[in-house]
């Protein structure tokens, strides 16, 4: 009976590794990021996060749609912000006036992802897919609010 178990484990292994090497070939019409990492805190002592965009830039053709799938525990957002306002330093993370006012789930301009403003969350372990409208040229600067430190690149072609 044991031996019947590992043939099942492996038969699924194998069909989650075709569906990723499907879903990252050349031609995937929709790009996909995972959101990655793990955080600790021991007070006094330390912060620490790996949080983190993979890949961290991606092209999305103007109208198709990305897909971001959040493998953590926590929620995290994509926000597009002015490329002026990507915490670059330490102090601009910890003091960063664009996760202050923005919220986590938001529309402006037109729908889809195409001005800085848009925010979409991504619960816990949860995937959001959003259509990305900017003009083909556009570079759009995403981060999350919650985690600034997470910082991506969207090339719109
Ligand atoms: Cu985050």
């Amino acid at each position: 009976m044991r031996r019947i178990g590992v043939m099942v484990g492996s038969v699924v292994m194998v069909a989650a590794a075709a569906v990723v090497v499907f879903g990252g070939g050349a031609g995937a019409a929709s790009p996909s990021v995972k959101i990655v990492g793990k955080d600790s805190f021991s007070a006094n002592r330390s912060v620490t996060s790996t949080f983190h965009f993979v890949p961290g830039t991606i092209s999305v053709h103007s109208g198709s749609s990305a897909q971001w799938q959040n493998t953590t525990p926590d929620p995290h957002t994509v926000t597009i912000v002015k490329a002026g306002q990507v915490p670059s330093t330490i102090s601009a993370v910890f003091n960063c006036k664009v996760c202050a006012s923005q919220a986590p789930s938001a529309n402006v301009a037109g729908p889809g992802l195409d001005a800085p403003g848009d925010s979409l969350l991504v619960k816990p372990r949860g995937s959001v897919t959003a259509a990305v409208t900017a003009k083909p040229g556009t570079t759009l600067h995403y981060i999350c609010i919650f985690h600034p430190w997470m910082q991506g690149v969207i090339n719109v072609t």
